[in-house]
């Protein structure tokens, strides 16, 4: 078994993210996931409507920036380029794609990442439907991304022509600490490069983010 550099494998699978201090948010009756910013129009898909789309399948690694990694995650749902070919009509110079969750956090990709082949919005994990520690009603999976790019209760696609000014949601990273401590999001955040950094090597930030992760993370085997 291979990890990506600086990467320690869990036994199950947990919650996580900068979120926590809160209980995953309730799901809709009916779940939209709205598409804005720099589109043709906007307009909001129904999460029902993705069963119409062509399914994918697909089983992959979780890997956190702060080193642990959830092993052998069978995902299904719907390729993000299919549901981009089929309901969004991006605007000129498009360059990036934010994803918003039903709990306010943020993750912004690079458009040309977000299409990449292995990135889904998945409504199953492991043959089930996906619960609410792991984005019910829908996530977007990047696997080959630091798991923050795999945003949970996804509910918001907005397109832009440039970066974005906040690339993460930025008020709970403040709470976090993260901001405090120089964390600085690189923009493809690439697990195998380890892109842990914007500007520093991901090495010298093993320690720090593995430090400032609770320690029953490691215990953990709920899944
Ligand atoms: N909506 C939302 N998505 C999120 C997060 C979050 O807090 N809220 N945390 C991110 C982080 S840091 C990680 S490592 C993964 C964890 O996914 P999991 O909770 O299914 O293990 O979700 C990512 N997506
Ligand atoms: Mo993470």
């Amino acid at each position: 078994m291979t990890l990506p550099p600086g990467q320690r494998a869990l036994e199950g699978f947990p919650r996580f993210g900068t979120h926590l201090h809160h209980p995953p948010p309730p799901v809709p009756a009916d779940p939209v996931i709205e598409i804005a910013g720099a589109v043709a129009e906007a307009l909001a898909v129904r999460v029902s409507e993705l069963a119409a789309l062509p399914r994918h399948e697909l089983t992959a690694d979780l890997h956190c920036v702060a080193g642990w990694s959830a092993l052998g995650l069978r995902w299904e749902g719907v390729a993000f380029s299919t549901l981009h070919r089929e309901h969004i009509e991006p605007g000129p110079g498009v360059t990036h794609v934010a994803f918003e969750g039903l709990d306010g956090f943020r993750a912004t990709l690079l458009l040309e990442d977000a299409l990449a082949d292995d990135v889904l919005v998945a409504d199953r994990l492991d043959g089930r439907p996906l619960g609410p520690d792991h984005g019910a009603p829908v996530r977007l999976v990047s696997p080959s991304q630091y798991g923050f790019m795999s945003t949970k209760h996804l509910s918001r696609i907005e397109l832009h022509a440039g970066a974005p000014p906040a690339q993460l949601g930025s008020t709970a990273l403040s709470r976090w600490g993260l901001r405090a401590v120089g964390f600085k999001q690189h923009p493809r955040s690439r697990v195998w490069a380890e892109e842990r950094h914007r500007h520093l090597p991901g090495r010298c930030f093993r320690h720090l983010y593995r430090a400032l992760t609770p320690g029953i993370m490691y215990l953990s085997k709920q899944r």
